[in-house]
């Protein structure tokens, strides 16, 4: 998998990736950074790369010709790489997102800063737009940052163990995932829940599905409208009732 990133500050983006998981793909050859500088691509005495917004108002737009001969750097690189600008207009980021980019083999990320990129650059050199969510970042790389973690888990080899990429939250079934302990059995004060040191792995299997069930409710109900349920999904989401908060442990505020 090859991520090319257009950035201002490429040594936040090569640092980062040189831990963990991604660190480890990376010097396997699994996964390629190329990173373009439009501050590199400048021509003039201060190797300007934003300017003030027509049309007047506070904060400054990155100048289109180093961005977008950045851009075009990438793209003769990568020549069958969407194209991504990630800002806060984007449409939303998810999972099904990452599992078709893992998929082209290669992906260029724009990285936007200050209050973001001449429209045209967009027009003309931009695919999609996308954004993580509704909160405000100080610019693109992290968001593109948490984008390349989440395509390179999906390329096969990169995580140890190939079933625990689709596993996950939003991997397989939509709903978000049970809570989770180990040793010891009481920390604080507080025990793990009995069902899982009773060693019967059909209770066990049904109360993990059943936590996953009420925490997603509870917290994000949105995806309980996708979600592949059961008949008997069904009937212990019925038992819940229709208050926000139930009275049993599922329910209890994290
Ligand atoms: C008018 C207010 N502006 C600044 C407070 C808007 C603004 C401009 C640029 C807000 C954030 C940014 C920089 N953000 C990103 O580049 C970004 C982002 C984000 O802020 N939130 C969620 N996803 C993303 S993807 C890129």
């Amino acid at each position: 998998m090859q991520f090319g990133v257009v950035t201002l500050f490429p040594e936040l983006v090569s640092s980062a990736l040189e831990h963990g998981v991604v660190g480890r793909a990376r010097q396997q050859g699994q996964l390629e950074l190329v990173l373009a500088n439009p501050r590199e691509r400048t021509a003039d005495r201060h190797r300007t790369v934003d300017d003030r917004p027509f049309g007047g108002g506070p904060g400054m737009v990155m100048t289109p010709a180093p961005l977008s001969a950045a851009i075009v750097s990438l793209k003769e690189t990568m020549p069958d790489a969407p194209v991504i600008y990630l800002s806060p207009q984007g449409r939303p980021f998810d999972q099904a997102l990452a599992r078709e980019w893992q998929e082209r083999g290669s992906l260029i990320l724009v990285a936007g800063r200050y209050e973001g990129i001449d429209e045209r650059v967009i027009d003309s050199l931009i695919d999609r737009e996308v954004s993580l969510g509704d909160f405000v970042l100080s610019g693109g790389e992290f968001a593109a940052l948490a984008v390349i973690d989440a395509v390179s888990r999906l390329v096969p080899g990169v995580l140890g163990d190939p079933l625990s990429a689709e596993e996950d939250s939003f991997g397989t079934d939509g709903l978000l995932d049970c809570p989770h302990y180990t040793r010891p059995e009481v920390f604080d004060q507080h025990p793990v829940p009995a069902v899982l040191l009773s060693g019967d792995h059909k209770a066990i299997a049904r109360w993990r599905r059943q936590q996953a069930l009420a925490r997603t409710r509870d917290r994000r109900p949105d995806l309980l409208e996708k979600a592949e349920l059961t008949e008997d999904d069904k009937v212990f989401l019925t038992s819940l009732g229709s208050s926000a908060e139930g009275t049993d442990a599922t329910s209890e505020e994290q």
